[in-house]
């Protein structure tokens, strides 16, 4: 009698145990406003899982972890919000993993021309090893890397010509992401590649500083492109991934359980923001359509000379990020195509 009671009180013990450790009561939480910076707008994917990062962490931390979400660059384009994090003035954003490649070279690779064939592929690779341990070497550069959300493959537009092969390109001002090896592929490809922070492209491209740029389709769409680009030609040459970002130096001031319980949001957003940017891009396309974008797709074969005009390019590039990483990035895509 008395034992089959204990047996009862522990179970019960047991169980208010774990409900308690779940809604984060007895954990180690302390009320926190924690700033999120983006560089889309609010209509953006990024904003819709911005706002999924907001509600979440509230919801798991039982209201004690608040976010507040800034988007449209509000904190600065990508790379003036890194600088902010290392410095410990912003506790987090997302931004592209090109601008990064300037603090963790290898960041780079995702750069490289015509990796990847499919979003699967890419999830693959970047919750794999490879993309989990380029998320690590960020945090001897002052930042922790917490998930990857899809910003997509990118296609180009500009206000010139539609693009049927690579030789169109030549002479058309084109907007790439700030590193070496966007502006060599573009270059290579023949047109003259102009680096700029995403938060100066609309203007740019309204005042035609430059004539093109080049963004997934969802981005496209949500910055309103289509109001002074015309042309859109469909060539997906790179998949570019976003990556939730944590200043270190705020990170370290955190309990295990808060980290915990930002790691859980952060990971939920993920799933919520793949699924959406995919849903999305479909959308996107008819509204592009709709508002009179002249849309052409470049063809199988052009893509296979696009390919092999910029191989010089990839070879250089591969040399500098280093063999072994460009040969393990291929063979987990190898893995995840088979
Ligand atoms: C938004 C950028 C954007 C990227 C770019 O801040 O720069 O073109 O595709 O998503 O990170």
């Amino acid at each position: 009698m008395i034992k089959q009671f204990k047996t009862r009180i522990l179970v019960l013990a047991t169980v208010l145990s774990c409900t308690v450790a779940g809604v984060a009561a007895a954990a180690d939480v302390k009320p926190r406003l924690i700033r999120f910076g983006y560089g889309l707008n609010e209509e953006s994917v990024q904003g819709r899982a911005a706002r999924h990062l907001a509600q979440e962490l509230e919801k798991v931390s039982g209201g004690k972890l608040k976010m507040r979400t800034f988007g449209s660059a509000n904190l600065g384009s990508d790379e003036q919000m890194q600088s902010a994090l290392v410095g410990g003035a912003q506790e987090m954003m997302v931004g592209s993993t090109a601008p990064l490649a300037g603090m963790v070279k290898e960041f780079g690779v995702f750069d490289l021309p015509f990796l990847f064939n499919s979003e699967k592929e890419a999830d693959a690779v970047l919750d794999g090893p490879l993309g989990q341990d380029l998320l690590k070497k960020l945090e001897a550069k002052g930042l922790v890397g917490l998930v990857y959300w899809e910003n997509g493959f990118r296609n180009m537009t500009n206000s010139k010509r539609p693009i049927t092969r690579a030789e169109d390109l030549q002479g058309i001002k084109l907007r790439v992401m700030q590193n070496q090896i966007a502006l060599g592929v573009f270059n290579t490809l023949g047109a003259n590649a102009v680096p700029m922070p995403f938060s100066e492209l609309f203007t740019a491209l309204e005042t035609r500083t430059v004539d093109g740029q080049e963004n997934p389709i969802t981005t496209i769409q949500s910055s309103k492109f289509y109001e002074v680009q015309p042309y859109l030609t469909i060539t997906r040459h790179v998949y570019t991934p976003w990556v939730v970002l944590a200043s270190k130096k705020w990170w370290d001031t955190l309990s295990p359980d808060e980290q915990k319980l930002i790691r859980q949001a952060a990971a939920s957003s993920r799933d919520f923001e793949r699924q959406d940017s995919r849903a999305d891009s479909t959308k996107a396309m008819g509204t592009l359509e709709k508002n009179g974008m002249k849309i052409n797709t470049v063809t199988p074969e052009e893509v296979a000379r696009m390919r092999q005009k910029v191989q010089p390019v990839v070879d250089k590039y591969t040399q500098e990020l280093g063999p072994e990483l460009v040969k393990q990035l291929n063979d987990e895509i190898q893995k995840a195509r088979n």
